[in-house]
């Protein structure tokens, strides 16, 4: 069963690093079930995308606006990961989207250093109150390109973004000079550990240059106190209806059983994040 609730002392340090790692937040059932649903979900595969990385690589990655009756939406509606977001952003959350990052060995590509905030502030959302938990599918090491953090970084508060390839970076000198005053975090994780950080952490991760993936699911929620003013691609308050922690290992293995059709999760969506492409080379 996922792990629960995080901790005040976990709060504290979300608060001063702009993220906290919780290792094992899905057991090693739940994280295998994930894993081999999002492996064989050819709907998921069919819904991937690449976007261009800078590097000369691309990043592949299956983006969805709402949590739908699947593993994956038990996961985003679960009580651990919610009640840990709400304990972080101090209040109701609501599904902002989630992402599949499928980062394939030799060929999955690199992540310039951003905020989450960079992009979704063009979204017309108006204070970063804004979070995400970033859980491991698969082992994430230097090698295969894990996350690296800028630990603190989120008190800069955000930063100017240009376009990165096709994702949006934040501006280089400001990052470079934040690196001489900070430490950087390669954040190593083993499948069913979750880093919750900060919309305006900076962070970013290397191509995938090992033999071994590198996938990621992640579950991005905004504060719903902080509705976006405007429409944009991502959705505005939604209330986010909340399942016990029981219903991940429930859904995975209903969906091996053959009780989940095919398609039941994304078939209406075909979402596809351009918020990058609205900002200046
Ligand atoms: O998974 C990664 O390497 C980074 C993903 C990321 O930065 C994002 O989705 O905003």
């Amino acid at each position: 069963m996922a792990k629960g609730i995080i901790g005040d002392g976990d709060a504290a340090t979300f608060n001063r690093d702009g993220f906290v790692l919780i290792r094992g937040m899905l057991d090693p059932e739940e994280t295998a079930l994930l894993g081999r649903a999002a492996r064989e979900d050819r709907v998921l595969d069919e819904h991937s995308f690449g976007r261009a990385d800078g590097e000369g690589g691309t990043v592949r990655l299956s983006l969805w606006n709402h949590p739908t009756e699947t593993i994956y939406g038990m996961i985003a509606r679960c009580e651990s990961i919610v009640g840990s977001m709400e304990k972080l952003l101090g209040g109701e959350v609501y599904h902002y989207h989630s992402k599949m990052i499928m980062k394939d060995p030799l060929v999955g590509g690199a992540w310039a250093w951003h905020q989450d905030y960079g992009y979704w502030y063009h979204n017309a959302v108006l204070f970063p109150w804004m979070g995400s938990a970033y859980i491991a599918v698969d082992r994430a090491t230097r090698e295969n390109g894990c996350l690296q953090v800028i630990r603190g970084s989120h008190h800069a508060g955000r930063l100017d973004h240009v376009l990165t390839g096709e994702q949006a970076g934040a501006d280089n000198e400001r990052v470079n000079q934040m690196l001489k005053h900070l430490e950087l975090v390669y954040v190593e994780m083993e499948p069913g550990d979750a880093i919750f950080f900060h919309s305006n952490m900076l962070h970013r991760s290397d191509q995938n240059k090992s033999r071994h993936p590198r996938w990621s699911m992640i579950c991005t929620y905004n504060a719903a106190r902080n509705d976006p003013y405007q429409e944009s691609q991502h959705p505005r308050y939604t209330p986010l209806v909340k399942v016990p922690d029981a219903k991940i290992r429930e859904f995975g293995l209903r969906r091996f059983a053959g009780g989940e059709r095919e398609g039941v999760w994304l078939a209406a969506e075909r979402d596809r994040d351009h918020t990058a492409q609205r900002l200046k080379k």
